[in-house]
């Protein structure tokens, strides 16, 4: 690549898509090959305050555009690379940077027609094919230049890459996931994972590479994520009846369908990274009611699947989506879980039921009603300990269901605590728990509603510090609530 490492966003440079976004940490240590960046830095990434982010994005000043989701960074590598041949009529190459897992993704398959068509010369797209994703061949890589290479070995690359080019140049680079770490090498399953402790200082002796070891006991005994507790419910619901069929788009470790696919492998459905067909694949799973159907990934990614999801509610379809990293009834129902343990609120006897909130912590003489879900219910709970050591006594609720919302209960309690309520959620301002609310106030006079939610796009961070930067954490509301009650005060 032709670029200046003092200059990362000259016009006539070489660019760079690192489509398998996830690839991040290889991505920022070449940058401190090319002197762009100092070694000790990369010892911050994904700290609150460093630029380095888990994925890459244009904050960094080496970066064009983010990635991260999977099979959309070759569409964007085309649309660089239309604008230097047709526009700017310069001789900058555009390389993109795929992994053979989102090449299930559609969209990359329309970008590669996209290229053909308009006989994008000055494109490379590198194909990671590693074997543990899934890749078909498509007939439009016929208009591609296809080389194989191993991608393990810089000469192959480097021949490759000065080959001479009249149409998109695919380099499919046959590599080996892990390679150097052996027992991860070539191996499924350790994706996205820690090391733990002894591997890692094997690794750190065999190689005297730069793994950090972050581990932490992958079973805890009492704190729950909401998505083991998921993984563990789909499981035993899968025990007893055996039309529980479970769908995910290459994410089960992380969503925790994992769970239920070692349990029942006959009865799980790997989709791939192709989240609006594993939405279709789910419509027809569940289709005259042949099967009762989970479908999961990331909650970022089912925002690509929003037409599918559309045809579903039209379709009066039988599907239960859960969103992991981050409601129930007949149709389509949408479930959101956390990527951290949390305390347990409720024993296992607990009944819950569809549109019926919980009154979770109550006192006395309560001034403000709460009301919060997911992580922010652990918030506002502590917040509540906290408060009552000032004498200060706030209402807990959890709604359970945001839609149907319990309109009742939360309008009674806020009467209860002279009209105050106080509303948090782990989520934008638009469109989540505060709007239900406020729609549920509208026609109440006399109720005063104050609202705490993300207002900015998210970053990377440990997750009690992002809740207090984006003001959701327990002494944002401790302190709302305080506001609330003095300018009461001093309204009388
Ligand atoms: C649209 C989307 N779906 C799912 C993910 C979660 N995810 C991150 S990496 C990954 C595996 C990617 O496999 P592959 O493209 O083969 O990359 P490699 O094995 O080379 O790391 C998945 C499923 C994502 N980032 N984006």
């Amino acid at each position: 690549m032709k670029y200046r490492p003092e200059d990362p966003r000259n016009s006539n440079s070489d660019r760079f898509i690192m489509s398998k976004g996830h690839a991040a940490p290889a991505l920022y240590s070449m940058w401190v090959e090319t002197g762009f960046l100092k070694e000790s830095e990369l010892l911050s990434l994904c700290q609150v305050d460093s630029s380095l982010e888990g994925h890459p994005n244009p904050k960094q000043q080496i970066v064009d555009v983010a990635t991260g989701s999977l099979g959309q960074g070759l569409g964007v590598a085309c649309g660089m690379a239309y604008t230097g041949k047709y526009f700017d009529k310069s001789s900058y190459r555009v390389f993109c940077l795929l992994g053979d897992g989102e090449m299930s993704e559609g969209a990359v398959w329309e970008a590669m027609s996209f290229a053909s068509y308009y006989q994008l010369d000055n494109l490379v797209a590198i194909m990671d094919i590693n074997r543990l994703g899934h890749v078909t061949l498509h007939p439009c890589s016929t208009t591609w230049n296809a080389i194989v290479v191993d991608g393990h070995s810089v000469e192959e690359l480097c021949k490759a890459l000065s080959q001479p080019r009249h149409q998109p140049t695919a380099i499919i680079a046959k590599t080996i996931k892990g390679k150097g770490i052996p027992a991860a090498e070539d191996k499924l399953g350790w994706h996205a994972k820690t090391l733990p402790k002894d591997m890692a200082e094997m690794v750190t002796k065999d190689l005297q590479s730069r793994i950090m070891n972050n581990s932490k006991h992958l079973y805890p005994p009492s704190p729950i994520a909401t998505r083991k507790a998921y993984g563990m419910a789909l499981a035993k619901i899968g025990r007893y009846n055996e039309r529980v069929v479970v769908l995910d788009g290459d994410t089960n470790n992380l969503t925790c369908s994992d769970i239920f696919k070692n349990e029942h492998p006959n009865r799980f459905v790997e989709c791939y990274i192709a989240q609006q067909n594993m939405v279709s694949v789910a419509m027809g799973c569940a289709a005259r009611e042949r099967n009762v159907v989970f479908a999961s990934t990331l909650a970022a990614f089912f925002t690509r699947a929003y037409d599918q999801l559309r045809m579903a509610a039209i379709s009066e379809c039988d599907i239960n989506l859960c969103g992991s990293h981050c409601g129930l009834s007949t149709g389509c129902c949408y479930i959101r879980t956390s990527r951290q343990d949390s305390a347990i609120i409720y024993n296992s006897n607990e009944d819950f039921h569809v549109g019926e909130a919980k009154v979770v912590y109550q006192g006395k003489d309560d001034q403000v009603t709460v009301v919060a879900a997911g992580v922010t219910l652990h918030e506002a709970l502590a917040a509540a300990e906290h408060l009552k050591k000032e004498r200060i006594s706030v209402r807990v609720i959890d709604p359970f269901t945001i839609k149907p919302l319990d309109v009742k209960t939360i309008i009674d309690n806020t009467r209860a605590t002279r009209g105050r309520i106080l509303t948090v959620e782990d989520h934008y301002y638009e469109g989540g728990l505060g709007e239900a609310v406020s729609s549920a106030l509208i026609n109440e006079p006399g109720l005063n509603q104050v609202r705490l939610a993300v207002s900015h796009v998210p970053r990377s961070g440990k997750p009690h510090e992002l809740l207090k930067i984006y003001g959701i954490d327990r002494d944002s509301i401790a302190q709302s609530i305080r506001k609330m009650l003095s300018s009461s005060t001093n309204a009388k």
